[in-house]
């Protein structure tokens, strides 16, 4: 017997359709009769929010009232996704909701796609946000999500006629946003520039201008927890809405100035996703978010206190710090307690260090932020001194723990020199209790290379959380035929909050009706995703072939031009008669992904693929074997129905290089087979499945090293290889540029003489994985296995999981009693 312990709530459908009608009614001023799809959205959202109301008021209450530390998780990106099933979902009225839909006459796949995804992330680190405050919440432990209302978020990508990337504006508040509540009470005060004065012996900031930070709130509601925690997100507002006085002198664009500056901190998100970027803006939005929820926190934790004593402070609340983008926290929080609260450095110190870690994201060197010295000291002056007595005082207790005075240099967090920088990564780990990487890979890596003579120092900070996903989302709301099966399969559902229990699965791996069962769930989601891409996309999807995806943002670090060198080469056999077309597994090749819109290389890489896809999808000769799909504007809602859909996918960056990867970990849990190097969480992914079902190939990290080291060529390996010659030599003759030879002529020229992330010399070592891969594919019985030991070995990497180690390694909290 099947036991389901999915929280259900006890309203009927028909009372829930009598709270859609009374929302259409009184809030939204329509009859049902003249309600469009927009209109049942937005009034679904305000019911389900209504429900979840008393739960998020007790949590907020417990956590003020009880004992239990919280975690604030400060981060400039949330990608949450839409929202309606989730919260349905988690309010339990799912069933409700479908069937008051219907009965009000409504088609429900309307109604949930009138809502309008937020873009508030550029990436893995933002989605491992959204993933973690679910998984907080989940687990019934008290926590506030920090960050940004972006007015715009992540472009919107097109495509124009020539295959480029276009970017559109992504105003998603054009329409209504039910979920987030602005509450103008709460607001705080963000100041910026101006001078550091000395008064009766102290320093004294006056600042020159300032803007209103307020939070718009967003439920997190917990699965089956009773739980509701929350996103606050902060919107930059001007406290001078206007200077009537250049209004009346009918100057009205410079009436308007302080507004304009002030409201352009939250305007937009950038999109540059793995390089740095320098500008006074970003700074200024950095401070803005990180000020504003510190402040809000004291606020919170000390209710109606004047002078609270904050020496309780790290008890109260810990600061994840989600990459460096919030280090400026770290000064912030030494200003608050020296000058605002009175407290002397060494007091304010231990207060600072005991609250906050942080975890880094990356291992490409360009990508660590640094800040020059002068613009933090003009946008933040006594910031500014607080960093350098720091460093001061970090100089003096390296020389008491090394007499390498090379190393003391190497590791300043102020550089000297004529422009002096202050690197965000330096501070964050000297300031903070714990660093943390996000695979088991990733922060070896980080001790060894990366963060190397701090590890030497201070090892006992580091630490590794390898990143999880949320089942929720991942497994029940984007693969409910998969969802089912496994409950029926497990004689629970209760997997959703245990995710180890899909290891029960494994013995049904033997069972070959399940097996197939199996199999049949996939062709399934196969189907519903060709549907989904004609439907939106108007693109054709034939779901008798496999469906091989690569979703990422696109970067060459990522190497989505292996992927697409390794297809023209087939395509280039199949011409030459070397490859019979017959005898070629019929694929389709499914990416997504956007390009930072100043990376020259990434965007010409797009232009790559989408005229590939326009020539090999319509070539005769291939007979539709080999297709190439290229999905404009990919985010969450798109991974949500092709992630379940695929088969086969890739993740094939430079050994080295990914951090971690969570899509890895999606797809493992839905059943597809990875393709991939040893890199990032891949290697723990493989460990789990069995070195069996994961398709490894390529360099490793020692490899990889060694080669840099003795000078890489990447001329050795076109010469060497002639599929791989003749594929960049297609390219290069304009084959995908209508006989013009210029068009990919940086991509050829970088190749052929630079090709940091080694693309070529992993190229044959891509091509031979390919022929294990076909051979298997042709048994549809073992390679529907293999898929289903992927599920049944990948419980780990739920964001549960991971939320529970960093419970227990950094922030030695739990539930809320
Ligand atoms: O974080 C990604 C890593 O590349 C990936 O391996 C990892 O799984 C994931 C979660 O830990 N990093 C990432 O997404 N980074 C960014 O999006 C990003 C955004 C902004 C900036 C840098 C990186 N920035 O400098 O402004």
């Amino acid at each position: 017997m099947t036991e389901l312990t999915a929280p259900k709530s006890s309203i009927t459908s028909s009372e829930f359709a009598d709270e859609l009608r009374e929302q259409l009614k009184y809030t939204q001023g329509v009859t049902v009769e003249q309600a469009t799809a927009a209109d049942v959205y937005v009034a679904a959202a305000t019911a389900v929010r209504r429900h979840l109301m008393d739960s998020w008021m007790t949590t907020q209450q417990d956590m003020i009232n009880g004992n239990t530390k919280a975690v604030g998780y400060l981060s400039a990106e949330f990608l949450m996704g839409k929202q309606l099933r989730n919260a349905l979902l988690n309010a339990g009225l799912t069933e409700q909701f479908d069937e008051a839909v219907e009965s009000l006459g409504f088609d429900v796949q309307d109604v949930v796609d009138a809502e309008y995804e937020p873009g508030l992330g550029n990436g893995g680190l933002g989605r491992l946000a959204a993933c973690f405050i679910d998984s907080l919440a989940s687990l019934g432990v008290p926590a506030f999500g920090y960050g940004i209302q972006y007015k715009y978020g992540i472009f919107r990508q097109e495509f124009d006629e020539d295959g480029k990337q276009v970017e559109r504006p992504d105003y998603w508040l054009s329409n209504e946003d039910p979920w987030g509540h602005i509450d103008y009470g709460r607001s705080q005060r963000v100041n910026f520039g101006g001078e550091v004065v000395e008064e009766n012996g102290k320093r004294v900031w006056k600042p020159a201008w300032a803007v209103r930070a307020v939070p718009v709130d967003y439920m997190v509601p917990g699965y089956a927890s009773g739980r509701v925690n929350t996103l606050r997100l902060w919107q930059a507002k001007s406290y001078d809405e206007f200077d009537l006085l250049a209004f009346n002198k009918s100057e009205y664009m410079k009436a308007v100035e302080p507004q304009v500056k002030a409201e352009n901190i939250s305007k937009i998100l950038y999109p540059e996703d793995s390089t740095e970027v320098g500008k006074e803006l970003r700074l200024e939005q950095q401070y803005f978010f990180t000020c504003a929820s510190i402040h809000d926190a004291i606020r919170v934790f000390y209710p109606g206190q004047d002078k609270p004593d904050l020496t309780t402070f790290p008890d109260k609340i810990t600061f994840q710090l989600n990459d460096t983008h919030p280090v400026i926290g770290i000064p912030e929080l030494m200003r608050v307690l020296i000058d605002e609260y009175g407290y002397d450095w060494d007091t304010a110190w231990t207060i600072t260090n005991k609250t906050f870690n942080y975890t880094c994201h990356t291992l490409l060197p360009e990508a660590l932020e640094v800040w020059s010295a002068k613009l933090i000291g003009k946008l933040l002056p006594r910031h500014l001194e607080i960093i350098k007595k720091i460093n001061e005082q970090f100089m003096a207790e390296l020389t008491g723990l090394t007499d390498d005075a090379e190393k003391i240099e190497r590791m300043r967090i102020v550089t000297d020199g004529k422009e002096p920088a202050v690197r965000m990564a330096y501070l964050a780990t000297y300031a903070g209790s714990h660093v943390n990487g996000v695979a088991e890979l990733h922060s070896q890596l980080l001790k060894d290379v990366t963060l190397r003579d701090f590890s030497d120092l201070y090892d006992k900070k580091f630490t590794n959380v390898t990143n999880g996903v949320t089942p929720r989302r991942f497994i029940k709301l984007a693969n409910p035929r998969l969802s089912n099966l496994i409950t029926e399969g497990l004689g629970t559902d209760k997997w959703l909050e245990d995710l180890d229990m899909l290891e029960g699965l494994v013995p049904l791996a033997q069972d070959d009706e399940f097996v197939k069962k199996f199999a049949q769930v996939k062709m399934d989601n196969k189907i519903g995703f060709s549907n989904f891409a004609k439907r939106n996309f108007n693109i054709d999807v034939d779901p008798n072939t496999m469906y091989n995806t690569m979703i990422k943002r696109l970067h060459e670090y990522k190497r989505q031009s292996l992927k697409i060198l390794e297809l023209i080469a087939d395509y280039a056999d199949v011409k030459a008669g070397k490859l019979d077309i017959d005898k070629v597994t019929p694929r389709t090749v499914i990416f997504g992904a956007k390009a930072a819109p100043g990376y020259y290389l990434a965007k010409m890489t797009i232009q790559l693929i989408n005229n590939v896809a326009k020539v090999v999808n319509n070539d005769p000769d291939i007979k539709g074997k080999l297709n190439v799909v290229f999905v404009p504007n990919y985010n969450i809602r798109v991974a949500q129905h092709l992630i379940p859909a695929t088969e086969l996918d890739e993740q094939i960056s430079q050994a080295g290089k990914e951090a971690s990867g969570t899509s890895n970990m999606k797809f493992a849990l839905n059943g597809a087979l990875t393709v991939g190097t040893l890199d990032g969480a891949n290697v723990e992914i493989r460990a789990r499945v069995g070195a069996d079902n994961f398709f490894l190939f390529g360099m490793t990290v020692d490899e990889v090293e060694a080669m840099y080291a003795n000078g890489y060529d990447p001329r050795k390996y076109y010469e060497s290889d002639p599929r791989l010659k003749g594929a960049i030599d297609m390219v290069a003759s304009g084959v995908f540029s209508n006989g013009d030879e210029d068009t990919y002529e940086p991509l050829v020229h970088d190749w052929l003489n630079k090709d940091w992330f080694m693309t070529l010399a992993d190229f044959t070592a891509y091509h031979d994985v390919q022929s294990q891969i076909e051979t298997l594919y042709g048994d549809q019985l073992e390679w529907n296995r293999k898929a289903l030991l992927n599920v049944a070995n990948s419980g780990y990497f739920s964001s549960d999981r991971s939320i529970e180690d960093y419970l227990e390694r950094i922030w030695k909290t739990g539930p809320m009693a």
